[in-house]
């Protein structure tokens, strides 16, 4: 088998890397950060998976011990197929993120989850004590929800309720996520379905809001996060 093609070919952002040079570049100033000894969250998305490469480069080079903290199984083989040592938030907190983005409006607050990996990023995010969030510059947006849904991932047995109580707090629209080529649902790697969830507003409470619906696991919308933004120009 050949390993790193197959995996390669089979990343679903693999084809849509949107200024590749740019986010190249950023993914090396992200790896000259990286200090011995560090454990690193990383989230998912093409400026992740580049950001490792560079990582990995920069480790192989300089003989460096550091931990990387993967927001997906993707994620983690890619650092398997770069052999980065890896750890989880069972016994380590990461010293800093690195993640991508859908949406970043003026204030930094995000929506994200496009690669459905969004509980985990949050988790990450969370427990860092610094994010660095790398976008291109067509992910900046006036307001949240301009070009992007808000991803919520849902226990598969409260679909209709979730979906209810989402209309109720002023969702225009939902659509339920659905595996590209089959009938059904995209599961999560937690087992549950992803809602898009469209809102005219977005206000500073209502991630809150769709967290606190029985049944939500967790939103894609991240407001007031204490993140950087890098820009890949
Ligand atoms: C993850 O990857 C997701 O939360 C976000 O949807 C996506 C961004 O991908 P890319 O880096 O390819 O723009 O971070």
């Amino acid at each position: 088998m050949d390993w790193n093609n197959s995996l390669i070919e089979g990343l679903q952002w693999s084809d849509i890397i949107i200024n590749k040079e740019g986010k190249e570049r950023v993914a090396k100033e992200l790896a000259l950060r990286v200090k011995e000894n560090e454990v690193i969250g990383a989230g998912s998305g093409s400026t992740v998976y580049l950001t490792l490469f560079a990582i990995a480069e920069r480790i192989k080079s300089e003989h460096m011990r550091i931990e990387i903290i993967p927001a997906s199984m993707e994620i983690s083989m890619t650092c398997t197929q770069l052999g980065i040592p890896q750890t989880t938030l069972w016994n380590k907190r990461p010293d800093w993120t690195f993640d991508g983005a859908d949406e970043v409006d003026p204030l930094h607050n995000l929506i994200k989850g496009r690669g459905g990996a969004l509980f985990k990023e949050k988790l990450l995010i969370s427990c860092s004590k610094r994010t660095f969030i790398v976008i291109d510059k067509s992910k900046y947006v006036s307001r949240l929800g301009n070009n992007f849904p808000i991803p919520v991932e849902v226990f598969p047995l409260g679909l209709e309720y979730v979906d209810d109580r989402l209309m109720t707090l002023g969702a225009s629209k939902t659509i339920l996520r659905m595996a590209k080529g089959k009938d059904g649902p995209i599961l999560t790697e937690n087992g549950n379905f992803i809602l898009d969830a469209w809102f005219d507003t977005i206000d500073l409470s209502l991630e809150k809001e769709i967290k606190g619906i029985t049944g939500v696991i967790e939103s894609g919308l991240f407001i007031g996060y204490n993140v950087e933004v890098l820009v890949a120009e």
